[in-house]
């Protein structure tokens, strides 16, 4: 069965699903080919902070109701190190805020926004590949989840399927290079039934290892415990998870941390990647298929949609004025605000986490960098703004 399209989006997380939303409300139409089902798609635990750009963005989508009713503004962070806490006032300091939203749930509202105004998303489907991303009328060929095949021909693909899809592989050998850098250690990833231990966000340096204590809402939080890259979470009963999280959360000012029922708990690893170019004829990549953070700045996700808002106007200049400057200039484009946004999560990473090869001198010499982080206005200010979310590049 045959089909047309004007951009063949590969891809229904954060990425695939906004560039889906921007384009419909410019016109311009799309199809949404994913390989997962919808319950699996929305049930995905992942990032949880929101940028200051994007909370903007989602609300001039009109897709921001139930986040403006149940996402929590954070003005701050507390950073916690020696066993004392810190806070970071990002109000103060930037005047903007950030809001913990999980991504399921962002999720969740751009998949209901999609069917209601019956944009396609194929989920299920099987073997997507792509051809002719040189020529003139790219085709993706799939399996629908009928197992019928299916052939569907466009203007323009997005690759927005993630750091394991087959768009950036798609690439002729020799075009793309990558860049990357690999971490002595991983996430183990929480999901609790009970109230988390403060109302902001408390990033932990310890000796034991970095710990961080987020939410999701005021009775569900989320927390990870750093732990070896290649850590199998067999060796994590939930009392041995509780216990370590009181360990790195120890000290007089300590909140309280309250057991309650574990409901997800899963290994995260750790890695800084980054593909260039982002595009390639007509196959363009967007969010994790290009480029991967570690979490500890949590931009994962916002730079998933940070791509995603340059390559819908991009695309709009090109259809409504003829104009392809903008999408000539697309990879360059996000490039600039994703290196950014590498060494900011470089950054806190080495900041926070234990690095048990490294020397005594150096374990001082990160404690003296978290001390004047946390006494100098100046630094404060670099974490703040980072954190809440750089400008978006001019486009
Ligand atoms: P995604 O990976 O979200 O979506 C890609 C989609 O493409 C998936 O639904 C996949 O099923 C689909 N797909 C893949 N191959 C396909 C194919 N061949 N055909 C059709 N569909 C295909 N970021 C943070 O900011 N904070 C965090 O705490 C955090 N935790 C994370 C934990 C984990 C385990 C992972 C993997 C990532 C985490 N991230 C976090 C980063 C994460 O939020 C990503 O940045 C975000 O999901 C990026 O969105 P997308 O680019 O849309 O990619
Ligand atoms: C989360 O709530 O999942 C989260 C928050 C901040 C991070 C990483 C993850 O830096």
């Amino acid at each position: 069965m045959k089909a047309r399209t004007q951009v063949g989006i590969i891809g229904a997380g954060p990425a695939g699903l906004m560039l889906c939303h921007l384009l419909r409300l410019r016109g311009i139409d799309c199809v949404v080919l994913e390989a997962r089902s919808r319950r699996y798609v929305e049930e995905r635990v992942r990032a949880g902070v929101l940028e200051h750009g994007v909370v903007e963005t989602l609300r001039e989508a009109g897709l921001a109701d139930r986040l403006e009713r149940e996402g929590l503004r954070h003005a701050g962070i507390a950073i916690r190190f020696n066993e004392r806490s810190h806070r970071i006032d990002f109000t103060e300091l930037t005047g903007k805020a950030v809001t913990v939203y999980g991504q399921q749930e962002v999720v969740k509202d751009l998949i209901a926004a999609a069917l209601a105004a019956g944009t396609p998303i194929e989920f299920d489907v099987m073997d997507v590949a792509m051809h002719g991303i040189d020529g003139k009328s790219p085709t993706l060929r799939y399996r629908d989840a009928k197992d019928t095949v299916r052939e569907l021909t466009c203007d323009y693909i997005a690759g927005c399927d993630g750091f394991h899809g087959i768009s950036r592989p798609g690439f002729p050998a020799g075009v793309i290079r990558t860049f990357e850098r690999d971490y002595p250690f991983a996430w183990l990833g929480i999901l609790a039934q009970s109230p988390p231990p403060s109302h902001e966000l408390i990033y932990v340096h310890h000796d034991r290892g970095f710990a961080l204590f987020s939410m999701r809402t005021p009775q569900i939080t989320r927390m990870y415990l750093q732990c070896a890259p290649d850590e199998d979470i067999a060796n994590w009963p939930d009392e041995r998870i509780w216990t370590e999280l009181r360990r790195r959360l120890e000290g007089d000012d300590a909140p309280a941390l309250e057991v309650g029922p574990i409901l997800q708990k899963g290994i995260t690893p750790m890695r800084s990647f980054v593909a260039e170019p982002m595009r390639h004829g007509r196959l363009f990549l967007a969010g994790d298929a290009a480029h991967i953070v570690p979490p500890t700045g949590a931009k994962g996700m916002n730079l998933a949609i940070a791509d995603v808002r340059v390559l819908a106007k991009a695309l709009d200049a090109l259809y409504k004025q003829g104009d392809a400057a903008q999408l000539d200039r697309y990879s360059d484009t996000c490039l600039r605000r994703v290196w950014k946004a590498e060494r900011f999560s470089w950054w806190m990473t080495s900041l926070l986490h234990r690095f048990h090869a490294q020397s005594p001198f150096d374990y001082r010499v990160q404690v003296a960098d978290l001390d004047y982080l946390t006494g100098s206005r100046a630094a404060s200010t670099a974490l703040a703004e980072n954190y809440v979310g750089l400008p978006f590049e001019e486009t």
